[in-house]
């Protein structure tokens, strides 16, 4: 796409200069273009204006959250947000992102082309109102066309162009190639001109920026997957549009392209790949439904959902609205649960799934071993919450729950073989939830999930301060004894695991309770568990899992982040769960000890030492072989340990590496066996 439109702009050399008048933005408020340019023509009237650029520039994080790299990436998905509500108003049908040599970005999409004559109010050219003034947007205003990817904040790319050390736009529209360029946060150098002509069928915008490294001071190189995993997931929500995404800064260009014909339904079975499913259908719901905006104006919301049974216990729904994970749910999500509540219960009851006299069956029991997508589009979007991600919207619920409401009916009553099934899974997930609430019940009354009864192999600190507490996971009672001898008694408490723990992904509620080595964690740690897992309540502000640096300690460090994942989640989301990082290699020189923590340093300890070949330096094999001195000193000591944060960027990525790891099917666990020393590296879940 790019390659044709750019042979078209060199083949015309006399560049025309298109009407736009002799006027910088950045210096000039609303009132004066006003007047300046009352008498011209405008046909692309319906572009707010707002404030200027340096605003952005002063504070960022307004309008991209962070400076981090999330910040960085953030740039793309805006320029990105604009491309697909282009595709969503049905104008534009392929969007290709490309990361430059040189960390800038390319995005390129086939749509009507961003306008270029005059916009009414700003006095200036569409094209350089949309990058030079907040909010500016055609599709923003109401009555205009149908904005719905929503950004952070939706603010889109006059911001991207705020923060860039530069910024071009090339427009292909009506036969003609515009071009402009912007430097050091947005100022024009040249004004918006005609540079060629081109077929008046091959329409479209081309956005090249360079994010400015004042800015974004942390870093300013892109991260492929990130921006990858990202489009794949904009493909999946978005059916029929084609995202390309490229690498072009290594000599082998990595390329790759997502266009799904079937959307959220291909999604969520691209999310279940590995899982085993219980039918292979998906069960999928759309709907579109009308709502007044306040301004009286008559707009709609539109709404699908896709669903499918695995033969797990594990729930996961993931809501999105305009293209944004609402992590933190609302009232999309709150209206599938009262639909699917409603009528699963009434099915049940009215097939005698259920007797006379039994409670209803639970969300959670419906919602066990479901994978679900719920997205909607909606005109005016309420973000709320503390990361932004809740939707507020309340039209929403109904819309919502009257769709799930209505399809899924259909669909049970429609294949009673299939509503069988998916009732008696159900039915069985409730007698679960029984015998599990029982089981804790039981520890409970034995004490086992009170404070006061800690484990007795727990060596516990004396502080009971949280925030300073830390409690070391450790593989095996000799490295136990270890980290108990070396430890800072004060603020570090020990607790050694015999052997491996429980694989919670395949083992029932019921054995999962049971489970010495389990009961032991959960009372040690203190804040409960799912779905009452509290992290308020939690002993520790640090859990550190140190295992040996071999296959079996990265086992048993997969069955405990499996563990946390599935029953106390928010200690992963909310960062405090960490790995210890132990050395590989000690080397002593001269009586003196040096260590390494992997291969590179190892090599360098070399050369500094001048090493004679073969003179002695030792591999661990476990942290068993350290002394309580040298496991403090390498692994525990918070003034020179190294330790891994796990977060949990993407939840869909972790839910696929967990099953792959922890569920029935073996090849993808041998496969990540094999590239575990990468995981370990990247343990950013
Ligand atoms: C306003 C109006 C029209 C198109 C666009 C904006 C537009 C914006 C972007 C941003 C990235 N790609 C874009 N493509 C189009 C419609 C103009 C017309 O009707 O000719």
């Amino acid at each position: 796409m790019e390659e044709e439109k750019k042979e078209v702009v060199e083949e015309t050399k006399a560049p025309e200069t298109a009407p736009i008048p002799e006027v910088n933005v950045s210096e000039m408020n609303e009132e004066e273009v006003q007047l300046e340019k009352a008498d011209a023509k405008y046909d692309a009237g319906n572009i707010q204006v707002l404030e200027g650029l340096e605003a952005v520039r002063k504070r960022p994080g307004m309008y991209i959250g962070t400076t981090s790299s999330a910040g960085l990436h953030h740039l793309v998905w805006e320029i990105v947000d604009n491309a697909i509500d282009e595709a969503l108003a049905g104008y534009c049908t392929e969007v290709k992102v490309t990361i430059n040599p040189g960390d800038t970005i390319t995005v390129v999409d086939n749509g009507r082309g961003i306008p270029v004559d005059v916009v009414k109010k700003s006095g200036l050219s569409g094209v350089e109102t949309v990058y030079t003034v907040l909010h500016a947007g055609g599709k923003f205003g109401e009555g205009g066309g149908y904005k719905v990817s929503g950004g952070l904040h939706g603010v889109g790319a006059s911001v991207v162009n705020a923060l860039s050390e530069w910024c071009e736009v090339t427009v292909h529209k009506d036969g003609g190639v515009y071009y402009i360029k912007f430097v050091n946060g947005g100022k024009i150098v040249e004004h918006l001109k005609k540079i060629g002509t081109c077929d008046p069928k091959a329409n479209g915008t081309t956005v090249t920026f360079k994010p400015d490294a004042q800015i974004f001071t942390d870093t300013t190189v892109y991260d492929y997957t990130i921006i990858r995993d990202r489009m794949r997931q904009v493909a999946y929500l978005n059916r029929g549009i084609k995202i390309i995404v490229e690498d072009a800064r290594t000599p082998e260009k990595v390329h790759e392209e997502f266009c799904y014909k079937g959307g959220i339904k291909e999604y969520v079975l691209f999310i279940n790949n590995h899982k085993t499913r219980l039918f292979d259908e998906v069960i999928y719901c759309e709907g579109t439904a009308p709502i007044t905006l306040a301004s009286g104006s008559e707009a709609h919301v539109y709404a699908e959902i896709a669903m499918q049974y695995d033969d797990g216990y594990s729930s996961n729904v993931y809501s999105f609205c305009n293209n944004v994970h609402t992590h933190e749910g609302g009232m999309h999500e709150t209206g599938f649960r009262d639909a699917i509540r409603r009528v699963v219960n009434a099915y049940a009851r009215q097939n005698k799934f259920l007797k006379d006299g039994e409670d209803d069956l639970t969300v959670d029991d419906i919602t066990e071993g479901l994978t679900c997508v719920i997205s909607v589009k909606h005109p005016n979007p309420q973000f709320e919450g503390q990361t932004k991600t809740k939707l507020g919207n309340s039209e929403v619920r109904k819309i919502v729950s009257q769709i799930v409401g209505d399809q899924l009916n259909r669909f049970l009553l429609e294949d009673p073989r299939l509503a069988r099934i998916i009732i008696e899974k159900i039915v069985t997930a409730a007698n679960a939830r029984l015998a599990a609430r029982k089981a804790r019940e039981e520890i409970r009354r034995k004490g086992g999930l009170e404070l006061n009864t800690l484990p007795g192999k727990l060596a516990d600190c004396s502080s009971k301060n949280p925030e300073e507490c830390e409690l070391y996971i450790v593989e095996g009672n000799s490295a136990g004894g270890s980290a108990k001898n070396g430890r800072n008694r004060e603020t570090q408490a020990i607790l050694p695991l015999r052997g491996k723990i429980l694989n919670v992904e395949k083992a029932q509620a019921k054995r999962i309770f049971a489970n010495a080595e389990i009961g032991n964690m959960i009372t040690a740690i203190g804040g409960g568990i799912d779905p009452e897992f509290d992290t308020s309540k939690i002993r520790y502000h640090k859990i550190v899992i140190m295992t040996d640096a071999d296959v079996d300690g990265s086992h048993i460090r997969i069955l405990l982040l499996t563990f946390f994942y599935r029953f106390m989640r928010p200690l992963i989301t909310e960062g405090y769960v960490y790995i210890a990082q132990p050395p590989l290699y000690k080397v002593e020189y001269h009586g003196k000890q040096y260590y390494a923590y992997n291969d590179d340093q190892l090599e360098t300890i070399k050369q500094k030492l001048k090493l004679k070949p073969g003179y002695p330096f030792q591999r661990y094999k476990g942290l068993g072989e350290m002394d309580a001195e040298q496991l403090w000193e390498t692994t525990m000591d918070p003034s020179n340990r190294k330790m891994i944060r796990v977060t949990l960027n993407d939840a869909i990525a972790a839910e696929q590496i967990f099953t792959d790891l922890m569920g029935d099917n073996v090849d993808p666990r041998k496969e990540f066996i094999h590239a575990n020393a990468k995981f370990v590296k990247n343990l950013d879940i």
